[in-house]
């Protein structure tokens, strides 16, 4: 079986319709057709400012969102990244082997370092540390969200250049970007992702939003003065948005739907919609609240994820320092 890997932050108390559909959605497909690895990147979170007690809570939190999604642990490896120290220590070898012209270049550092007043040197080195962490483990494919494409050519690179150096040691990875999906906009501004650090809630759906919410959101999703419901991402971004995410969570194509809603308003376009999110997210609303009854057992869990995990990511560490010439 081909190997696959990725993470999530643990930033937020619930991951977005954006993260869903882009990453998670896609994690529970490969855990049948892939040894698969998925983990909750609580190391990442706390390159900007964070409350402790806060980074517990949202570190069990994704993990339960994991679960409640459909990933099975018997079939998924699922652990939290702070407990597999060979992250870190990848990570330091290859900040050795990257540059700073190349970190800085980074467009999310870029943006993120403009929206912070404090910038942490790992907010800079973030992208080395993600590339540990997809390195460790000789992933064929990543699958991740198109914003993600960037980081993963660093990855790319960072491995090429530490072959050509050191010797064969890393698998250089494929990302997985399904085109559909690879972007879901915000609600209220189209033309950007939706995102967990958008200035406003009302842009973005949350897994673990009250259905009444989730409605209320997307009634009110911008569109356009126009009145036809066609695809067009680049003249109709709003509607374009609500097609994608239809078609994403019932399976049905873009083409069918248009050609269903053919002289229908936006109106009902939305009402529809909004039923298809509500259904699609109340079962994994209500399993994530079910598992978070009982963290003790979500731990458990995540312990015996991160064992899996550090046979495979320690045996590369030892390779790696070997390569480097550490005794
Ligand atoms: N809008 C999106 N559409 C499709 N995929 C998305 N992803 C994120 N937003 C979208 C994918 O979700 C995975 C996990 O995301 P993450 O926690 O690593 O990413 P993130 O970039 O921190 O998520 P946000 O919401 O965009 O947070 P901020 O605003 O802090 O950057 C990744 O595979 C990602 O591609």
């Amino acid at each position: 079986r081909p190997r696959s890997l990725s993470g999530v932050q643990a930033t937020s108390d619930s991951l977005h319709l954006g993260n869903y559909i882009g990453a998670l959605r896609q994690f529970v497909a490969q855990q049948d057709t892939h040894e698969a690895f998925f983990f909750i990147a609580n190391l990442h979170a706390i390159t900007v400012d964070h409350d402790p007690a806060e980074l517990r809570e949202r570190t069990l939190r994704t993990a339960a969102q994991f679960l409640a999604a459909g990933l099975d642990p018997e079939r998924a490896t699922v652990f939290v990244q702070s407990q597999v120290v060979a992250h870190t220590q990848a990570s330091w070898v290859l900040e050795c082997v990257a540059s700073l012209g190349e970190l800085r270049r980074m467009t999310q550092f870029k943006d993120k370092s403009a929206r912070n007043e404090r910038v942490s040197l790992g907010l800079l080195s973030y992208p080395v540390l993600q590339a540990a962490d997809i390195l460790l483990y000789h992933p064929d494919v990543v699958p991740v969200g198109e914003d993600q494409r960037q980081h993963l050519e660093l990855t790319r690179n960072l491995a090429e250049r530490f072959n050509a150096r050191f010797g064969e040691t890393f698998t250089v990875p494929e990302p997985h970007i399904l085109k559909a999906t690879a972007k879901i906009y915000d609600l209220q501004d189209p033309t950007a992702k939706m995102s967990k650090s958008s200035p406003t809630a009302a842009g973005r759906i949350d897994i673990l939003d009250e259905p009444k919410a989730v409605a209320k959101k997307i009634k009110s999703a911008v569109t356009d003065a126009g009145t036809e419901i066609a695809y067009d991402p680049e003249g109709k971004p709003g509607v374009s948005n609500l097609l994608t995410i239809y078609a994403a969570l019932t399976g049905s194509s873009v083409e069918a739907l248009v050609s269903e809603y053919e002289g229908r308003m936006y109106g009902h376009l939305k009402v529809d919609l909004a039923e298809v999110v509500v259904e699609s997210l109340r079962p994994v609303r209500e399993r994530t609240q079910e598992l978070l009854a009982d963290t003790a057992e979500l731990e458990r869990i995540l312990d015996r994820g991160a064992a899996r995990a550090r046979e495979i990511a320690d045996t590369t560490v030892k390779d790696v320092y070997a390569a480097v010439g550490f005794l």
